[in-house]
């Protein structure tokens, strides 16, 4: 019978991204990418591009190799560090699919019909249109994050359901076999866990539903992105004040500031006091550009040595196969599947 993994030395931290776009926008990357890295000094990271994911609905094969591969050279570029951290392809553990199935096996049909993001994104085409991998998507997300047994997962506001999913499953594992799972717990910033669409600030910013001028794609020419700041909608009135009910529009470029700047909201109020919204505008483009610049050199660096890409990742998925194939070791034998051979320590 296979032993039982023990504990990780340091409590891990584990999310993934979907290449699902050429390029990471500002909610991405302050809702979720910017805790990763500051996560990555206390704990034992893992953090993956969800490639798999992101077949759930139709993508064209060649870029979605490329967007996996630009995907990787952001996160290095926003901060992960590679010699910390285990950045790694979804697709290359195969012990993702793996567990996906048995928990699966888990899943009320009723329970997964009640996932919010099946039900909007499927709203488009009508459910019978929508792959079968769209609805068993959360099961796939809860075997990414139970593999590795982590304490936190750090993801925006809208993945809050699939974590509450995924520690069901956990508990309903552990409770139905022996505990096996750790119970994840969401990481969510309650001041940036939704930075919202600068020309609809009542939206949140999204790489599918947000127009061109209102969302921050991190890799377009900076010029660019500081002109859309400046064209940002905000509220009637004149002061700079947070208040997200009454100036969603303003309180917005407040967070956005605060966030890439390190300065507080208290701080920038007052700075801002008795000045226009012309001025904030303006100084958070530059801002906003003194950030991006070398985000996006550095990117295109990392894409220019491929091989040094692929090194990394390769790295990276060795480092979680060896943990993956524990857990699923555990997991298969807790299920009573019947050993295959010797049984096989990490690979
Ligand atoms: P889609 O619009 O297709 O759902 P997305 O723009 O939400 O895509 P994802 O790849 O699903 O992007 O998100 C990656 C991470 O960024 C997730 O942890 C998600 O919660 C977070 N995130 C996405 N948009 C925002 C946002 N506007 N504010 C804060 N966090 C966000
Ligand atoms: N569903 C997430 C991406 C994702 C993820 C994960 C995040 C897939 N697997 C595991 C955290 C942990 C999204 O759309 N942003």
């Amino acid at each position: 019978m296979p032993e039982s993994s023990p504990p990780p030395a340091r409590p891990r931290v584990l999310s993934g991204i979907q290449p699902t776009a050429d390029s990471f926008h500002l909610g991405n990357y302050i809702g979720a990418v910017r805790q990763w890295a500051a996560l990555q000094e206390d704990f034992e990271p893992f953090f993956f591009i969800a490639d798999m994911h992101a077949i759930t609905v139709e993508a064209d094969p060649k870029v979605l190799r490329e967007r996996s591969r630009k995907s990787a050279a952001q996160l290095i570029a926003a901060g992960v560090d590679p010699q910390r951290a285990a950045i790694f392809l979804q697709s290359h553990v195969p012990e993702h699919a793996q567990l996906a199935w048995v928990l699966m096996c888990l899943t009320g049909f009723g329970e997964a019909r009640r996932m919010t993001q099946f039900k909007d994104k499927s709203a488009k085409g009508g459910e019978g249109a929508a792959s079968v991998g769209l609805f068993t998507y959360p099961m796939l997300m809860a075997a990414d994050i139970l593999l590795y047994r982590p304490q936190y997962v750090p993801v925006g506001e809208d993945q809050r359901q699939h974590l509450e999913l995924t520690r069901d499953l956990a508990q309903r594992f552990n409770h139905r076999y022996k505990r096996t799972f750790r119970l994840p717990e969401p990481y969510i910033l309650k001041e940036t866990a939704k930075i919202r669409d600068l020309q609809s600030p009542d939206n949140k910013m999204s790489k599918s539903a947000s127009s061109p001028t209102g969302i921050i794609e991190m890799l377009d020419p900076p010029s660019q992105s500081a002109k859309k700041v400046r064209s940002a909608v905000t509220d009637s009135g004149t002061e700079i004040r947070f208040d997200e009910a009454a100036k969603p529009g303003v309180s917005n470029l407040l967070t956005i500031y605060s966030a890439l700047a390190g300065r507080s909201i208290e701080e920038l109020e007052k700075d801002y006091q008795g000045r226009g919204y012309g001025d904030l505008k303006g100084d958070l483009a530059d801002v906003l550009v003194d950030f991006v610049t070398p985000f996006r050199d550095r990117t295109l660096e990392l894409l220019d040595d491929p091989a040094e890409l692929d090194r990394i990742l390769e790295d990276g998925s060795e480092r979680a196969a060896a943990v993956a194939s524990r857990t699923l070791a555990d997991v298969y034998d807790r299920v009573g599947f019947v050993p295959r051979g010797p049984v096989r320590s990490a690979r």
